[in-house]
């Protein structure tokens, strides 16, 4: 299989896997339904990075003639900050404390992540390295809040939000662990494996990254979602109120959680 083959490949399996995702997504309350819209959103997001890319977008022939295939780091850009977003709201029971810590989570990675870009963009090796070095650092940062106060904040709560943040944090940085190896080896670092071979890696990696945790992370966040709804611990304002019309009262609000708890209780 040739490279833009890989690439119509991506594009195929992230719209599907987004597809997949966005109807298996809950959205009882407002966490659940949080996770379901962003793990659904990071395909769409690398669907359209796939699509540019598969029909020779996105990409620049550089003096040396190596193609650069930018679009990816946009992709990424976007994609990597969502999926640190849920992470922490796993580890900090919504979206609403510590902004602060979550804001340098998600600045070190678009750090890394454009620190990367110019890595990618560079022509003189001395260059090269110098990004390689910063966009390694940026990572280090990312990786020192997940296991550190990220890490902390989630051994805090109750035992489903826990073990979802424990198992979901190994696996993803595990899995963000390849990237940097896989990019050094391709036409952007070392040139050691042909195009062919790192956007075979790199699009198989993304899918795992993007589509197969987005299906552990939801199912994190659903058994979770069952034992907030089990315990009662979901207070209306954590109830989902699309349903509501707008302008409803809050008693309407209030209906809709106690239904949703007796739903439940059966
Ligand atoms: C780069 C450049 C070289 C140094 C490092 C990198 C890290 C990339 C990572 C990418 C993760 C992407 C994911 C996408 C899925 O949605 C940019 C290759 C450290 C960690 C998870």
């Amino acid at each position: 299989m040739d490279g833009t083959t890989w690439l119509w490949l991506g594009t195929a399996g992230m719209l599907g896997g987004s597809a997949a995702l966005f109807l298996a997504g809950g959205k009882r309350t407002q966490d659940e339904e949080g996770h379901s819209i962003a793990h659904g959103l990071v395909p769409l997001f690398a669907a359209i990075a796939y699509f540019a890319l598969a029909v020779h977008q996105g990409q620049v022939t550089l003096s040396s003639g190596r193609v650069f295939l930018f679009a990816r780091y946009l992709d990424w850009s976007v994609t990597t900050p969502v999926l640190l977003l849920g992470l922490s709201m796993t580890a900090l029971h919504g979206a609403h404390r510590r902004a602060g810590l979550v804001a340098g989570l998600l600045a070190s990675d678009v750090v890394m992540i454009v620190t990367g870009l110019f890595f990618g963009a560079s022509q003189d090796p001395f260059m090269k390295w110098v990004w390689y070095i910063a966009s390694c650092a940026a990572f280090i940062a990312v990786y020192y809040v997940l296991f550190g106060p990220l890490r902390a904040e989630a051994q805090m709560r109750d035992a489903e939000r826990r073990s979802a943040y424990n198992r979901n944090v190994v696996i993803l940085s595990v899995l963000w662990l390849i990237y940097p190896i896989v990019v050094i080896l391709g036409p952007d670092g070392l040139e050691i494996w042909t195009a062919t071979l790192a956007t075979a890696c790199i699009t198989v990696l993304d899918l795992v990254a993007k589509v197969v945790y987005g299906f552990i992370s939801m199912a994190g966040s659903r058994r979770i979602t069952d034992a907030d709804l089990a315990r009662g611990d979901v207070s209306p304002a954590m109830v989902s109120t699309h349903s509501v019309p707008s302008g409803a009262p809050e008693s309407a609000m209030t209906i809709q959680a106690g239904s949703v708890l007796q739903r439940r209780q059966i």
